[in-house]
């Protein structure tokens, strides 16, 4: 099936945050093109992946960035949170450190986006259940106290990958419609299908 990727009505920028090894980049393989990769300290440069869906009978392409290891020295810059409006905190179910870190990515990421910018929260290697240091429990209590949205999901197994992302592509889209100031910053091309480019 062939999937126009230019024919779209909203595009957003999309990111993937959290501790190195919690398995960002192969969330964003697994959503984008189905796939598992292992390994993927090999990746160089800052990656991303683009995915169309119809949400509210909008064409909506998301354009998913994912960091090039930088997060290892917290040295995320400020040009790649530039203009987001939705992201994945991610944090592996199996490193209990990872998930007490989901706090400083989250205010790293209000500080630095706008904020209508919707946040998910995601607990992924829900496949390791032996392996388990955070439960649901205390991770659905973190999602609540932040008033935010929480999955749990394994990129390997391909569980709940689709359903997180789709959620946080519903709220965009829904931040969009009550932001209506934010026509002309959020890459909404609107109704006459004129391209817009995200970053100028
Ligand atoms: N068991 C399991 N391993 C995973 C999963 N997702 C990623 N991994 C592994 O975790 C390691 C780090 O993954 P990667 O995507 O590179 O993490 P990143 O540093 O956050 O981008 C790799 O060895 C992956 O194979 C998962 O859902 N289940
Ligand atoms: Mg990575």
């Amino acid at each position: 099936m062939f999937e126009d990727d230019e024919n779209y009505d909203m595009i957003f920028k999309i990111l993937v945050i959290g501790d190195t090894g919690v398995g960002k980049s192969n969330l964003l393989l697994r959503y984008v093109k189905n796939e598992f990769a292992g390994d993927m300290r090999s990746t160089v440069g800052v990656e991303f992946g683009t995915k169309m869906m119809k949400i509210d009978g909008y064409e909506v392409k998301a354009q998913i960035w994912d960091t090039a290891g930088q997060e290892r020295y917290r040295a995320i810059t400020s040009a790649y949170y530039k203009g987001a409006k939705g992201v994945l905190i991610v944090y592996d179910i199996t490193r209990k450190n990872t998930f007490d870190n989901v706090d400083k990515w989250l205010n790293d990421f209000k500080m630095k986006c706008d904020e209508d910018a919707a946040i998910i929260i995601v607990g992924n290697k829900s496949d390791l259940i032996q392996e388990r240091e955070v439960s649901k429990e205390e991770a659905t209590l973190k999602a609540q106290i932040n008033h935010l949205a929480f999955f749990e999901t394994s990129a390997k197994e391909n569980e709940n990958v689709h359903s997180a992302f789709f959620s946080l592509m519903q709220q965009v889209v829904k931040n969009y419609k009550n932001n209506e100031d934010d026509r002309f910053n959020g890459g909404v091309k609107g109704k006459t299908k004129r391209k817009k480019k995200l970053h100028s």
